[in-house]
């Protein structure tokens, strides 16, 4: 039995944690995007390389791109969506000459992950992520004044999204504002309140069976060239698993994963195994989808959430929380042994998001929440530990 592939996120140059610094974690490899690069537009050779460049001066290889990002026109079918996925095209071919060939994108329409305290404390002082359906439907209603929001809330739900609102000075309104909306990992667009109201209005006749649509035919359009290439397309879950602004959502459950690859039966149609994002709903059985999914997963994202009573939800240590983690890393390990034995490669994971905890915590906070780096190396460190003690208690069950 082997290591899994270990791997960590880095943001490019303007990322706060060095290079060195993820190799000492433990790292291996290395997830990272051509940031600077705008949605659409096409990944050039070059660009590639001298990122390919950097990491392996660094002792580390470029093993996924996370993200090639799909852009709004492509997800609604509107406008720029012909050049964009032409585009997609030629970047997937771009990378695949220049062997990286894992790729991840998310289909989630308007925002990427949403969270609403990006510093939430805990009682031994670190912070980490969380969402508070209360807080959201305060955003939702007092904020954005999305038509119809209070509809898709209960009624004490709805108290309390009033009562927090009330609580809010107006720096504290304008922080709380800016971390659900511009919080996209590695890039800040600058969106404003308007901006959201009208990505959403593209979405006033896309229910889930036209965005599914939408997917379906993004994916029939660019899966020819990634197998051409020999890159394998992994969608991101859904963050959180679950509606959000009346929007429509199809990566959150085992049956949306199963209508994806359905719908292109494709190699290179693949899925990007996140236990956290998936854990934050209750109605996601982790340990079952990566048995019954394992044939389409090649690269996963470890971490774990608390559920709390009342909907909201906690980023909780990796080896704790609701995920199952000791079953998950087993079973990895044991479908990666398989795969060795037909000569395939390893299975790529990285510790996702992280407590800001210790030093993170006495450092100007992280453009990029989730990514401090003393938390996530904690993270590996555990990862790391809990694969040596399967792959120790297999040899000696071998050697017996
Ligand atoms: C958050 C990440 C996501 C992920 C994208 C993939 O930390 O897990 O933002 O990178 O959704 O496209």
């Amino acid at each position: 039995m082997q290591y899994l592939d270990h791997g960590f996120r880095w943001y490019g140059d303007s990322d706060p944690v060095p290079l060195s610094y993820i190799r000492q974690a433990g790292a291996e490899s290395v997830f990272t995007s051509l940031h600077e690069i705008p949605y659409g537009e096409i990944w050039p050779e070059s660009a590639i390389l001298q990122r390919k460049n950097t990491l392996e001066k660094s002792g580390l290889r470029w093993s996924v791109v996370e993200s090639l990002p799909v852009s709004e026109d492509i997800k609604t079918r509107s406008g720029d969506f012909q050049r964009h996925i032409e585009n997609y095209r030629k970047s997937l071919r771009n990378l695949g000459k220049c062997g990286i060939k894992l790729v991840i994108y998310n289909f989630m329409p308007v925002l990427d992950w949403i969270r609403t305290d990006l510093h939430y404390k805990l009682p031994d002082g670190s912070t980490c992520l969380r969402f508070d359906p209360a807080q959201f439907a305060a955003f939702e209603i007092y904020i954005l004044k999305r038509k119809g929001a209070e509809l898709d809330y209960n009624p004490d739900i709805l108290k309390r999204a009033c009562a927090f609102y009330k609580s809010l000075d107006k720096s504290a309104l304008s922080s709380f504002e800016r971390s659900i909306i511009d919080v996209f990992p590695g890039c800040k667009m600058g969106l404003s309140i308007d901006d959201i109201r009208a990505m959403l209005a593209k979405y006033s006749s896309i229910n889930e069976d036209c965005l599914r649509e939408n997917l379906a035919m993004f994916l029939n359009d660019v899966c020819p060239a990634a197998e051409e290439s020999g890159v394998f397309l992994a969608i991101h879950p859904d963050d959180p698993p679950f509606d959000v602004l009346g929007l429509p959502r199809i990566a959150s459950d085992m049956e949306d994963f199963q209508k994806i690859l359905s719908c292109c039966p494709s190699k290179a149609n693949t899925i990007a195994f996140c236990t956290g994002s998936l854990s934050a709903g209750s109605h996601n059985d982790i340990y079952k989808m990566l048995c019954t999914l394992q044939d389409s997963i090649r690269v996963v994202h470890l971490r774990s959430t608390q559920r709390e009573s009342d909907g909201s939800f906690h980023e909780s240590g990796h080896i704790e929380g609701s995920v199952p983690m000791y079953d998950v890393v087993k079973k990895l390990l044991e479908i990666q042994d398989k795969r060795l034995s037909l000569g395939e490669n390893r299975i790529v994971f990285r510790p996702d998001h992280g407590r800001d905890m210790a030093d993170d915590l006495s450092k100007p906070p992280t453009p990029n929440p989730g990514y401090s780096y003393i938390g996530r190396m904690k993270g590996m460190a555990e990862l790391r530990g809990l694969q040596f003690g399967i792959i120790s208690e297999a040899k000696r069950r071998n050697n017996a």
